[in-house]
């Protein structure tokens, strides 16, 4: 016996997702009597979470992963910040909180990949290895439901080819390979040494004339790097500057950060990408003012 509220299907469309241009909304269709607030992807990508600085932005995220679902969620890169927990540690509640609601998911059968990026590559000396069932790798290719093949990385080896560009684009193709050779080893050294890692976001913002440069600079290199590896698009962060553009053939997409944005990309069961912005009013009256180590912590992020 079926009672027509039983099988009434609506189509949710929960969170505007109007960021930038050309991008199909992804509609669900979803009963009414199950899950009537939570969508469910293919794919969730998330980075720069920053979990550890005071600007984390955990109550959003929590409220986000809340009401996301998906097969398979990637983290791409400085979630946790492991050098701002160095010089003071700051763990409140809402980090836990994110930290479970994930290694709950993975329990559920959500498959958990992370990728460290320069905040947390305390992590990259264990590639290939689980931990409470969230597998760690450096980059991987993502082949999307629409067989397109991704590119996901962090994207911080490339700071120095970004720094530097006029100076390798003369020096040719060994420079640039050795330049990012010299930046991991460099980073490395640096750790060893208990300094912190230099901040493309806090230094692109300091040079505030050229930033929108040298960001388009950063997205043409990584565009670059993904046609070098014969993929379709590249998926990345550490900029902190969300954006799904094509960029000489390549679908560059940033999936931004949790410390201002608040941004996710999605992938839909169909293999379309989606940029998702994470802004909830009830949320938003639980986040902190901006006090001046708040913002010294987005500026380090
Ligand atoms: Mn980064």
């Amino acid at each position: 016996m079926s009672s027509p509220h039983m099988t009434a299907v609506v189509m949710l469309l929960i969170h505007d997702s109007g960021f930038g241009v050309g991008q199909k909304a992804c509609r669900r269709e979803e009963s009414v009597t199950e899950m009537a607030s939570s969508r469910h992807f293919r794919t969730i990508f998330i980075s720069d979470v920053h979990l550890g600085s005071k600007a984390a932005q955990t109550d959003l995220l929590l409220d986000f992963l809340r009401h996301n679902e998906a097969d398979t969620i990637i983290l791409v890169g400085d979630i946790v910040d492991g050098w701002r927990l160095k010089r003071s540690w700051h763990w409140p509640q809402g980090c836990n909180d994110v930290v479970q609601k994930l290694l709950r998911k993975a329990r559920k059968g959500c498959r958990i990949i992370y990728i460290p990026g320069n905040h947390d590559e305390f992590l990259r000396d264990f590639p290939g290895t689980h931990f409470g069932g969230i597998e760690v790798a450096e980059r991987i290719v993502h082949e999307a439901a629409d067989g397109k093949r991704y590119l996901v990385l962090h994207g911080d080896e490339f700071d120095v080819v970004v720094r530097n560009a006029r100076l390798l684009a003369y020096l040719g193709d060994w420079a640039y390979d050795a330049a990012i050779a010299l930046n991991v080893v460099l980073a490395a050294v640096r750790r060893r040494l208990g300094m912190p890692y230099w901040s493309f976001s806090a230094w692109a913002k300091l040079q505030v004339k050229q930033a929108v440069n040298f960001i388009g600079e950063f997205q043409n290199i990584l565009a670059e790097e993904a046609r070098k590896s014969d993929v379709d698009g590249v998926i990345c962060g550490h900029i902190h500057h969300a954006v799904m553009e094509e960029i000489n053939g390549i679908q560059y997409i940033n999936t931004g950060d949790w410390v201002e944005s608040c941004t996710a990309v999605g992938e839909c069961h169909d293999g379309t990408m989606e940029m998702i912005i994470w802004h909830k009013p009830a949320a938003v009256t639980t986040m902190q003012p901006l006090t001046p180590d708040i913002i010294e912590d987005m500026k380090a992020a």
